[in-house]
């Protein structure tokens, strides 16, 4: 049962006997806990040069249950002369993380701001290895450690259609965001990988070539996990903005809102309010960040936070609250599961039969990761043989895939066949990727 509806019940018995609630007796009080109640986290980005703030850490520590540090994992901070590594700042906020039992976000590995002076004045080849080479190195110290790293931040345009944004990475070659994102993959299998941009917050032509590039790196199996909404609001919300998080999810990929912060004098508390809904309307959303603590720690001069900068609760903070105990759609905590090793693909045979032969049709479908090629066996009864193949080689029993049907897209599909003597198989086949 629901606690919604636990809730509802207790509230129902008490009013035979009298006793009047207010509110949901079991609404969590802090934002991080509403936030569990439906398997999602609520997190601030935090800057190490202010722990030592008491208020600070105590909001902090109470309230949120991920961290994102805002400036401390940037390239100019980790890699401030080319490959000489600093993590010092970036440590010190996974450890404050570590010590909350909070998720860690990573932000950013390649940006085209807040890059060391030796990468802008790179290019070509070399800035392409460099930036790679960067991936791999932060990836690695932090293996294990991350929930979520954006892997790359702010790279398509405002204005063009839906195009990239010009910069010197840009200028590497059209592949250089799979490029990192497989190197991210490589160098840390366990973290979700995220792409992370802005005025994405509804559907327009920016957030639809983002979405395009997702289904594209989807089929082609480029690893990628999720996508980040920044959402720095102004005074409304886009009205398709669900929406917007819904195809996202839709294409496969986890959804987060990763800098959220709205301009008060607004409709600031609405906002907050109709963000933390869509959110909580969307299982694969899967968690919300705001970009900062008090209005005073903020990047924006306009208030935008959830906590005056005399660490008061604002309004938007009771609307976010009670927006989050009202509950929501529940993130499976699995979506994609690895398939088994050796069983990333399944295979089945439907056999057509005459008097004294048949033809077999086989559809390989692969599972969670795309296949760059695979092989079926099948076993036949004793007497029979395969006596030609479509679409396939084949060595005996056993059929691996032609030139031009071994990729398959994750959860996607191919065909081929068979003809043989004697009768077809009857088990089912065994398919392999290769
Ligand atoms: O600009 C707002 C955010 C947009 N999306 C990506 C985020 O990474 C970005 O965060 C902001 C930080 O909030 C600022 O704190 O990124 C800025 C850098 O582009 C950060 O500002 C920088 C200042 O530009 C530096 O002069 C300063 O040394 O903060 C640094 C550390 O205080």
């Amino acid at each position: 049962m629901t606690r919604k509806l636990l809730a509802s019940a207790a509230a129902a018995a008490m009013a035979l006997t009298g006793i009047v609630v207010a509110g949901d007796a079991w609404a969590a009080s802090t934002l991080g806990a509403s936030a569990a109640q439906t398997g999602r986290y609520y997190g601030a980005a935090i800057a190490a040069g202010r722990l030592g703030d008491s208020t600070y850490t105590r909001i902090l520590t109470s309230e949120f249950n991920s961290v994102t540090p805002e400036n401390e994992m940037k390239w100019d901070a980790t890699e401030p002369s080319r490959g000489s590594f600093n993590y010092s700042g970036g440590d010190r906020i996974l450890n404050q993380g570590i010590a909350m039992g909070a998720k860690v976000r990573g932000h950013a590995l390649l940006w085209h701001q807040q890059q060391p002076g030796w990468a802008q004045s790179l290019s070509g080849s070399t800035l392409r290895s460099a930036a790679i080479n960067h991936v791999t190195q932060v990836a690695t110290h932090y293996k294990g450690k991350i929930y979520a790293w954006d892997v790359v931040n702010e790279a398509f345009a405002d204005g063009n259609g839906g195009g990239r944004r010009d910069s010197n990475l840009q200028r590497t070659g059209n592949d250089w965001i799979e490029a990192a994102f497989r190197a991210a993959r490589a160098a840390d299998p366990a973290a979700k990988l995220c792409y992370n941009d802005y005025n994405t917050d509804g559907i327009n032509a920016k957030s639809t070539g983002i979405y395009n590039m997702v289904r594209d790196f989807k089929s082609r199996g480029v690893p990628i996990d999720c996508v980040g909404l920044q959402s720095h609001l102004g005074t409304s919300i886009d009205s398709t903005y669900q929406q917007n998080i819904q195809r996202f999810a839709d294409l496969g990929v986890d959804v987060q809102i990763t800098e959220l912060d709205v301009q008060q004098g607004g409709n600031q508390a609405n906002i907050y309010a109709a963000v933390t809904r869509a959110c909580l309307a969307v299982s694969r959303c899967t968690g919300i960040t705001v970009w900062g603590i008090r209005d005073t720690d903020s990047w924006r001069s306009d208030n935008p936070l959830l906590f005056d900068g005399s660490g008061n609760k604002k309004a938007a903070y009771t609307s976010v609250l009670n927006a989050l105990n009202a509950g929501g759609t529940t993130p499976d905590p699995d979506p994609d599961p690895e398939p088994e090793p050796g069983a990333g693909c399944t295979a089945t045979l439907t056999p057509n039969t005459w008097n004294g032969g048949f033809t077999a049709n086989i559809r390989v479908t692969a599972g969670g990761t795309a296949l760059t090629g695979w092989t079926v066996g099948v076993s036949l009864p004793s007497g029979s043989a395969v006596t030609n193949a479509w679409n396939a080689t084949v060595s005996g029993s056993t059929f691996t895939n032609v030139g031009y049907n071994g990729q398959v897209p994750a959860g996607g599909s191919t065909e081929f066949g068979f003809q043989g003597t004697g009768t077809p198989p009857t088990a089912a086949p065994a398919c392999q990727a290769r």
